[in-house]
């Protein structure tokens, strides 16, 4: 059985084009592959949207293309980007083949008439020709109802490993019947990577590798993190792999690596994939710990034609005003966006009582020096000097190596 596997298509208006482009490309990839089976592992949209919003009907258009084609199954992700009962509503598209929503938890099946149907654990059907169990994301809200708030984290990954290894005994008995599994989750993996490199190590997270393999199903398909990874086991005979394809596009710079959706093969007691790569923009990054560098940029813009760039540099407040970011625009020129982000460095100035009511310049210049711990030496009489002569003056006299003349004012 192939089944095509995207994740984290965050529609929304910023994204659309992006978000679009992906996956009306991984959708065109499946078709043409002639996939058996879809699944969305969950975010398939950024934030709420309204009903006539563009960017939910390019994404219903999508899934009606899909599901002309195949069965598809879509699952509930995280909350604040996927209201509860959204997907609901994509439910009633009209294709040739069924969408299923999936946001219980809760065993589904593929029937022999290429329909879902959901499946109680203890009543094993052995008509199906697909098992998925739906792992949609879970409300930190309602364990925290019986186990206090300051406990939920960490006793949600405890909850989801007994109930993982709850759907072994079912996913066993499908194996053993030739019928293929698979699990679909939303959900951060212990010690997996997000998309800027970060490692996610830390108890708070929602299941270990372990708890997914033992829930005996072929093939974990998860959503959630948006950099693509995969984790494999051969135990008892069978070869069981879980993976995240990654975000379907890029929607933040900073993201490394390439954007995919994931083909799988899956068979009882072996499952593998081809990670096929999607049109992602490129985003480029350019950092400078100062002043902007326009030589540099210049020689690096004509490898960002066409790209998403963003410069960002750290700079002293009094050297803030010399950025010229026209110039670095007008650089990179032929950049499908060009970012400018500037962080200024503020100087630390310490309070030092009366010192704009001093009379003088030479006063208030010496009890600066006091006040920063500044060693005044020599300082004073060339302040002096500036004060008393043109700097021309100046200039010339340091020329000629003559020794300055003080001209001390009363
Ligand atoms: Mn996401």
């Amino acid at each position: 059985m192939q089944i095509a596997h995207m994740s984290d298509l965050h529609y929304c208006p910023e994204n659309l084009a992006e978000a679009d482009r992906c996956f009306g490309f991984a959708v065109d990839d499946a078709i043409r592959k002639n996939a058996d089976v879809a699944i969305i592992s969950g975010d398939s949209t950024d934030h709420r949207l309204d009903a006539h919003s563009p960017a939910l009907l390019a994404l219903a258009r999508q899934i009606k293309r899909l599901a002309d084609h195949c069965p598809v199954l879509m699952l509930q992700g995280t909350f604040s980007h996927e209201p509860f009962g959204m997907l609901r509503m994509l439910e009633l598209i009209g294709a040739k083949h069924p969408i299923a929503i999936a946001d219980r938890i809760g065993q589904i099946g593929l029937t022999d008439e290429r329909q879902w149907k959901l499946s109680d654990t203890s009543d094993i059907n052995h008509n199906f020709k697909l098992v998925v169990t739906c792992m949609p994301t879970v409300n930190k809200a309602d364990l925290a109802l019986m186990v206090g708030a300051e406990n939920a984290s960490a006793e949600m990954g405890e909850h989801l490993a007994a109930l993982l290894g709850h759907f072994h005994e079912s996913n066993s008995a499908y194996r053993r019947l030739g019928i293929p599994t698979v699990l679909t989750s939303h959900g951060t993996v212990d010690g997996s990577m997000n998309e800027t490199g970060v490692p996610m190590a830390g108890l708070d997270h929602e299941f270990t590798a372990g708890a997914l393999f033992s829930s005996g199903a072929d093939a974990c398909m998860l959503g959630h993190i948006h950099k693509h990874q995969a984790w494999r086991r051969d135990f008892d005979g069978n070869h069981q792999v879980i993976a995240y394809p990654g975000s379907i596009g890029r929607f933040h710079y900073g993201e490394i690596g390439e954007k995919h959706y994931l083909l799988w093969t899956v068979q009882p007691g072996f499952a593998d994939f081809d990670a096929v790569v999607t049109p992602s923009r490129r985003m480029i990054d350019i950092e400078f710990m100062g002043i902007p560098n326009l030589d540099e940029i210049a020689t690096v813009a004509k490898d960002c034609a066409g790209a998403y760039v963003r410069v960002t540099y750290k700079v002293d407040e009094e050297y803030a005003k010399t950025v010229d970011r026209n110039a670095i625009k007008q650089i990179l020129g032929s950049c499908a966006e060009v970012k400018i982000v500037g962080e200024i460095l503020s100087v630390q100035r310490q309070r030092c009582a009366g010192i704009s009511r001093m009379p003088s310049i030479i006063g208030r210049f010496t009890k600066w020096c006091e006040v920063t711990d500044t060693s005044a030496a020599g300082l004073t009489d060339r302040l002096q000097l500036l004060q008393t002569m043109d700097p021309e003056d100046i200039a010339s006299q340091i020329v000629r190596a003559e020794p300055l003349e003080l001209k001390l004012a009363a």
